[in-house]
């Protein structure tokens, strides 16, 4: 499989996964401050223009997080990516989607770049103090599901943990306050050997 991947944005929570699981994977580095994404050579694996995207060993490409997660998750069960009992699946899948659909995109896509959105300075910041918003409200609510247990996807961290990774090291990035079991759910993923490969190394 070849993931293509740009260090600190959201793909980063599928290099995890992969790193979980321990299958190997190669990576395809896209420069998104430099609009390699909007390439030609991108375009023709994701129309969309953006990462993750995940070639797959048919010669398939998936796109969007969640998919990509589920998939990994049902593609290589030993993994426990996600947990067996349908009702706690859900709860998963719900936590994820709200941390890619709220947190991420409603809150620090607007925060990171808001001259995606707006072109006036003064628009600009008021969109940065928007999202920045959203993104802190969004956290909290994540930081009352952390209350009971270390992770959101069951008895190790899976396809939800990956996806509140990514957010928390935006926030870390950014001086967000984050609620004490966030800041724990943090710490403990940083001093994971598969986190600290998926963010500096090379492939396994
Ligand atoms: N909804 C998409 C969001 C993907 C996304 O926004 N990726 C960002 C990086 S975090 C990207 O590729 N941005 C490039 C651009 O928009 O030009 C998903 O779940 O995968």
């Amino acid at each position: 499989m070849q993931l293509f991947h740009a260090p600190r944005s959201c793909s980063l929570g599928i290099r995890i996964l992969l790193e979980e699981i321990g299958v190997p994977y190669q990576i395809a580095t896209i420069n998104l401050s430099s609009g390699q994404q909007r390439d030609a050579a991108f375009l023709a694996v994701n129309p969309k223009g953006k990462v993750p995207a995940l070639l797959r060993d048919d010669g398939t490409v998936l796109t969007e997080f969640p998919a990509i997660a589920l998939w990994l998750a049902w593609r290589f069960p030993e993994a426990e990516l996600l947990p067996d009992n349908p009702n706690a699946a859900a709860r998963v899948i719900e936590a994820m989607e709200f941390i890619v659909g709220t947190v991420h995109m409603r809150g620090f896509a607007l925060a990171l770049m808001p001259g995606k959105f707006v072109s006036s300075p003064s628009a600009q910041e008021d969109l940065r103090a928007h999202g920045l918003s959203v993104a802190s409200d969004g956290l909290r609510h994540v930081s009352t599901l952390l209350g009971k247990t270390a992770w959101l996807s069951g008895s190790r961290p899976g396809v939800a943990d990956a996806a509140l990774f990514y957010v928390t090291h935006w926030a870390a990035t950014l001086n967000v306050d984050l609620p004490a079991p966030l800041r724990a759910f943090y710490d403990q993923m940083l001093e994971r050997p598969s986190v600290r490969r998926a963010i500096d190394g090379s492939p396994t």
